[in-house]
Parts: structure tokens; sequence; C-alpha cells
């Protein structure tokens, strides 16, 4: 039960405090969502933090009386007696009867956007974003970024569980840690540093000190292309563990963390799930392949001929998405041992074959929602490694401290917050599931 006594009644803020104060007289307070006036009667539909509270005005509840100056998106107090109606499916259905309502707030004009419906109907993804402060009061829009809150929540629940110490380390970096050249760089009083692509140097460096750490942050890549899956600024949930077996501890752990991100997701967000009818995987084992097998299976059971041997295009994920879900009954695939080309410094060569890696990507839905591996923790080798990649390990002089002074065997990954959401929810652009994004042509609101 989630209600204090103040004043002279219970304050109540969500619609199952309304089930336990049956028959009571309570108050609740947030913003008119809905008004529906009907011939001596009204609905006013209250929105609360997390759900909808309907409330209905009759002469005979009170001595209040009904003002007809009330608007949408007030803020409100009102308080009333709680009662349980059935509706004509025989569904159980509380609601407040007023007894008073108080004005906190008027709005100083009507919204641009009709919010008060089930979901944005008709509205352009374009506008939706750029209206986010109000566009989101939609409870479907809400919805979303509670299932988001419940992904970021389950991962730190579950990398707490298991020993793992939550860090935050510096956005404004000496070096790009992923390499290419979507990396912004920044005029720090004369001299150019980097927003942070990844936390990558640091996560490994504080494996030296607490052994499992794990971070949720943004992270920062200037992507030239306006696409669906790409984000220039994004939430990345990192971990990095020490003294593992192979990299597929890191895979067990991160299906650990799935599976219980999914559970909590199931059962302390119903309402969210069933507003943006989303389909919540199952995860047992999640399957695994190796990169070259993958390749084979695209060019052989779809007849793709793929323009790049060393990485895949995003109809080639699409395809071995469906081939997980059909051939494999799952909706999240692990492909391993990824060309050593394509991996950053930090990737472990395979000792059995040097041109793949001890990596992985996750596919979820057919899409790359995480990247990992184990790292190379040999000063020699790494410094070695950094060398045939052109780098000029001087710069790399803090990195390298982990190496140089001992470090143990490791691995971790990066899972894109945004990209994990826009799949779950079946979403096509991954703008849908970021709140503020930032891409080639929008840096506001
Ligand atoms: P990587 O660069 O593959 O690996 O990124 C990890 C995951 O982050 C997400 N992602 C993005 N999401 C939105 N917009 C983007 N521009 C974008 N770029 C990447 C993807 C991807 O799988 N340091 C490594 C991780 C590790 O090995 O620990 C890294 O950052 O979901």
């Amino acid at each position: 039960m989630n209600s204090i006594k103040g004043d002279n009644f219970i304050k109540i803020s969500s619609y199952s405090d309304l089930k336990n104060h049956d028959g009571e007289v309570i108050s609740v307070k947030g913003y008119i969502h809905r008004i529906r006036e009907m011939t001596g009667f009204s609905f006013v539909i209250l929105r609360t933090a997390r759900d909808v509270i309907q409330c209905v005005y009759a002469p005979e509840f009170s001595d209040y009386r009904w003002d007809s100056t009330l608007s949408e998106e007030s803020c409100v107090e009102i308080t009333g007696k709680s009662v349980k109606n059935v509706d004509a499916k025989g569904n159980e259905r509380f609601e407040l009867q007023i007894h008073d309502i108080k004005v906190l707030s008027r709005p100083a004009e009507n919204l641009p956007i009709v919010i008060n419906k089930k979901q944005l109907d008709g509205i352009q993804l374009n506008t939706i974003l750029d209206l986010r402060p109000i566009s989101m009061r939609n409870p479907r829009e809400r919805a979303i970024f509670k299932i988001q809150e419940g992904i970021q929540r389950g991962f730190r629940e579950f990398l707490t569980s298991q020993n793992f110490t939550e860090i935050h380390t510096p956005k404004i970096n000496f070096a790009g840690a992923e390499g290419g050249t979507n990396v912004f760089k920044l005029d720090y009083f004369g001299k150019v540093v980097y927003l942070a692509q990844s936390p990558q140097l640091y996560k490994q460096a504080l494996v030296g000190v607490f052994e499992r750490v794990f971070e949720v942050a943004p992270v920062f890549r200037a992507e030239h292309h306006d696409t669906s899956r790409h984000l220039n600024e994004y939430i990345s949930m990192d971990f990095e563990m020490g003294f593992i077996n192979g990299f597929e501890d890191i895979m067990n752990m991160e299906t650990g963390a799935l599976k219980y991100i999914m559970n909590l997701l199931k059962t302390e967000y119903k309402e969210e799930i069933e507003l943006l009818h989303a389909d919540i995987p199952e995860i047992n084992e999640i399957p695994c392949i190796k990169f070259m097998d993958a390749k084979k299976i695209i060019m052989e059971k779809f007849h793709y001929t793929p323009s790049d041997m060393k990485d895949f295009d995003p109809q080639e994920e699409e395809m071995l998405g469906k081939y997980a879900k059909k051939e494999l009954g799952s909706d999240f695939l692990f492909v391993t041992h990824y060309p050593s080309k394509k991996r950053p410094f930090y990737t472990m060569d395979d000792p059995e074959d040097p041109e793949y890696t001890l990596s992985f990507d996750l596919l979820f839905r057919g899409l790359e929602i995480t990247s990992g591996g184990q790292r190379i923790h040999d000063y020699d080798e790494q410094v070695a490694k950094m060398k045939k990649c052109g780098m000029d390990p001087e710069q790399f002089e803090t990195y390298l401290m982990l190496h140089k002074y001992g470090a143990p065997p490791h691995g971790g990954l990066g899972i894109g917050l945004e990209r994990l959401t826009m799949h779950l929810l079946g979403f096509k652009n991954v703008r849908e599931a970021t709140m503020f994004p930032r891409d080639i042509n929008r840096v506001t609101p």
C-alpha cells in the first residue's frame, strides 16, 4: 500500500491505491487528462505519475459545483470517494466520486496536439519529437520510457546482485576508444579532446580495481548518416569483468541479465506492456553461431550475396534474426568470432585462428544490440596490436597502466539501450525509443 495520512484525507497517487481504499474518501493530485461533460454529470480523467484515474462529478455526490472553466492539462487535487463499478463485460473498475476539485495551476495555452487519446494517432514522428516535453504526456508514449526505465533497473539490479560495482567514467577524453571517424572533437581550452565513444578504456582500468564493474551512461558517436538505428548520443549499458575463463562467461552474464530484465518487466511493468502491446521474449538459453557459419546461412539459405565478408549489413542481420526465430526458436542470437580486422584494438584474437577474435555480437529480432568479447590483458600483446592498428601506444599510457602493472583475463560488453527498447517494442526507428534524440539533423529539444 502506498498512501500517507496527511491533512484530512488519505493521499493516494495511483490507480492501485484507489482499490486499496474502497469506500473511503481520499485525495489525489495530477493533471486533468480529459474532461467529458454529459447531461447531469461529468467525467474527469486524471493523469497521475504512472496511470489514469476516472473521476466522476454529479451534484448529488457533495456540495461541490461543477466549474465550467476547468481545462485539460490543469494541475489539480481531487478529493472524493473511491467506489467500485462493474462494467458491461463484468470487469471491476474503481473510480472516484468527486467531492472537491482544487485547481493548483492552469495551462497558459491549449496543447498544439491531442495527447489524451490512447495513442498519438496520425502525428508524424518528427512532430512527436519536436514536441517531446508534451507528446510524452500521452500515456502510451510515456509507457515507452517506463519500460526503458525497467530495462536499466533490471540491468543494475542483476549486476549488483552479481557483485559488480557501479562506476562513472569521464565523457571528455584524451582519445576515442572505438576508432573510426565517428568521434566528436571538442576544443578544451585550446587542446583537442574527444567526447567518449564508450567507457571502454576506463571500464577495463577499473577491472584492475573492482574486478567487476558496470556503467549506464550516455556515449557519443558522430554518425554522418541518417539511419533508423543510429543516434549521435545514446545510452550504453556496459559491464566488464575480470578473471574470466573465456568470452562465454560474458555471454552467460548477459543472458542472466536479460532474463532478469524480462522477468522484471513482466512482473512490474504489466500496464505498460499492455498499453504498448509489447511482446516480451522468453529466454531460456541463447543460441550461438560463429560469424563465418552465419555468413554461410545468409548465402545458402537466403541466397544473398554479402558485399562485405568482414561484417554484416542490416539486411543480413534481419536474415539471421529470421533464421534464429524460425529454426532455433529464439528472439536472440549470439554471433561469435568476428574477423579481427573489424574489431577494435583491445579485442583478443583467437589463438587458434588470429584472423578471427574472441568476440561476439548479440542480435535481437534481427538487430545488433550488443558487442562484447575478451580483451587483451598482456602488455606486449596489447602494444603490438596497437601498432598493428596504426596507433601510437605512447598516447595510451594511462590505458596501458592496466596491462603494464598486471591485468586479469577479462572481458565485457556494451548494450545499446535505445536499440534494445526499440526491438522490444517493435519500433522501426530507434528515435521512437529515445526521449530526446540527437542525430545529424536534430539537437533540439
Ligand atoms: P559498439 O561500438 O559495437 O561496442 O557499441 C555497442 C552497442 O551500442 C549500440 N550502438 C548504438 N546505438 C545507437 N546509436 C549508435 N550510433 C550506436 N552505436 C552503437 C549497439 C551496439 O551493439 N566498447 C564496445 C562494447 C564492448 O566491447 O564492451 C562498444 O562500444 O547496440
